[in-house]
């Protein structure tokens, strides 16, 4: 991409109304534009990242045996008045009339319909276990959003329903989608830990929020610091082999929210210099909530007896907009973001610092095509600007590498590279650093 034709409307001013650093960020680097309190635009560089975190979470989900589908935003009322929640939600719910006087809502969450297409196309115990999901927009009006994507009101979630026959095997999609998150969540390059929770407005008995260590999260948290440093399964993982160790290891320390936190047990089990008490952010619930909707909802299948049964079900929630706040909020430093390979809206930003030098000009083309040939992705900085308004807007934009070309270095062909994260340079010869991307792609994709 080259960037004198892509939009990206960088500032170098903070704006007033963002308190806390992904916020800021986001907006000073053009990934999103405000259109309404809590509702926001995607720009290009914000909907790569966007892009790139979605496929992630399929990518986990898909391995872990879910399958996805996609449901529309808008949902008829009546379907939430089968389950008894159209009254009960109350005014986070968006509700619509249509011209003909139907009622309509924007979904919140979609358990009720997704009970629906179910209850309408599966009936035997044979289809079961099921896991479905989609990635889609939902609307909440909550009354402070605030934080930029971090509480909005139009959001991306990714939501996953699983149908079991029992509750064994409803505890089991449960600790199917326990590790898949573990997954996820590390291969973005940031620590999610799992912590026990109450289940609120979606019901049932069992649950956890998934969150992300931040000084700005809403919620303050505790923690046992040995869990920073535990393990993932790697990807010959068996899911439907046993879970348990797994899921011991990442809910047997300690680590509460300050809703469901027992200060006595927290001195009790973690020795003082292990005791971390700050706050977080929730990217992702899950939830087992058996039969709450299948009951009223009347979703029946016929078990291997004959005799039919409403299924046990769980859901399972990733706040996909919410992560790009929350990856910011744990990468950045004082001249812009840090993203972790793995999300990076591109891999390489080169730069080009003498714009209509025959000899830059030539190199950086060269360049650009190389990379892109090695399925790299690359943002070329190709407009007429000066050198250090340059810089900083890759530092803002925070792309892991900087590949800079200018006539001096040019002169004993070689470049400079530049490793975001750490700041450390080197001047290289072109073919040497480009060989260095080459490797850190291939490492990156393995
Ligand atoms: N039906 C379940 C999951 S399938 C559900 O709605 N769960 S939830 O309420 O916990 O939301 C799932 C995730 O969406 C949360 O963990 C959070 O990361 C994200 N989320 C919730 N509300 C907002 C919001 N206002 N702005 C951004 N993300 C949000």
């Amino acid at each position: 991409m080259r960037l004198s034709r892509y939009l990206l409307p960088t500032s170098k001013d903070n704006p007033a109304e963002a308190q806390i650093a992904s916020h800021r960020l986001m907006l000073r680097a053009g990934l999103i534009r405000q259109e309404a309190a809590g509702i926001y635009a995607w720009l290009p560089l914000g909907l790569r990242v966007l892009r790139k975190v979605e496929a992630i979470v399929r990518d986990e989900l898909h391995r872990a045996g879910a399958v996805e589908l996609l449901m529309p935003t808008l949902q008829l009322a009546d379907l939430w008045r089968e389950s008894g929640r159209y009254d009960a939600y109350g005014p986070e719910m968006l509700r619509i009339r249509d011209r003909h006087e139907r009622e309509l809502l924007y979904g919140p969450t979609n358990e009720e319909m997704i009970h629906e297409i179910f209850r309408s196309t599966v009936r035997s115990y044979r289809d079961l276990p099921m896991n479905l999901f989609q990635v889609q927009w939902k609307f909440r009006d909550e009354q402070r959003p605030r934080f930029g994507v971090l509480r909005g009101r139009e959001f991306l979630m990714k939501d996953g329903y699983s149908f079991d026959l029992d509750e064994a095997g409803a505890r089991k999609s449960y600790q199917q989608m326990f590790v898949a998150y573990l997954r996820m969540f590390r291969r973005m390059g940031i620590t999610a830990i799992p912590m026990r929770a109450e289940t609120g407005p979606i019901g049932g008995d069992l649950s956890h929020e998934f969150i992300v260590l931040a000084e700005t999260g809403e919620s303050a948290v505790y923690v046992d610091r040995d869990m920073l440093s535990l393990d993932v399964p790697g990807d010959d993982i068996d899911y439907r082999g046993d879970l348990d160790a797994w899921v011991d290891a990442w809910s047997v320390p300690y680590a509460a929210t300050e809703d469901v936190h027992e200060a006595a047990r927290f001195e009790r089990e973690v020795p003082p210099e292990r005791r971390v008490r700050t706050r977080g952010i929730e990217v992702g619930q899950i939830f087992y909530y058996g039969a709450k909707y299948a009951t009223p909802m009347r979703v029946l299948v016929t078990g291997a007896d004959g005799i039919e049964r409403p299924i046990h079900g769980g859901c399972y929630g990733v706040g996909v907009s919410r992560l790009l706040g929350a990856i910011i909020e744990a990468g950045h430093d004082e001249r812009g973001i840090v993203w972790p390979d793995a999300v990076a809206p591109f891999q390489v930003g080169l730069v080009n610092l003498q714009q209509g030098d025959e000899q830059v000009d030539l190199a950086c083309e060269a360049l650009y095509k190389e990379l892109q040939r090695a399925g790299i992705d690359v943002l070329y900085d190709d407009r007429d600007e000066r050198a250090g308004g340059k810089f900083a807007t890759m530092d803002l934009i925070g792309l892991p590498w900087q590949l800079v070309v200018g006539p001096r270095d040019l002169k004993q062909g070689m470049v400079e590279l530049k490793r975001r994260a750490t700041g450390e340079r080197e001047t290289l010869l072109i073919d040497t650093a480009l060989a260095k991307l080459l490797k850190d792609a291939h490492r990156a994709s393995i």
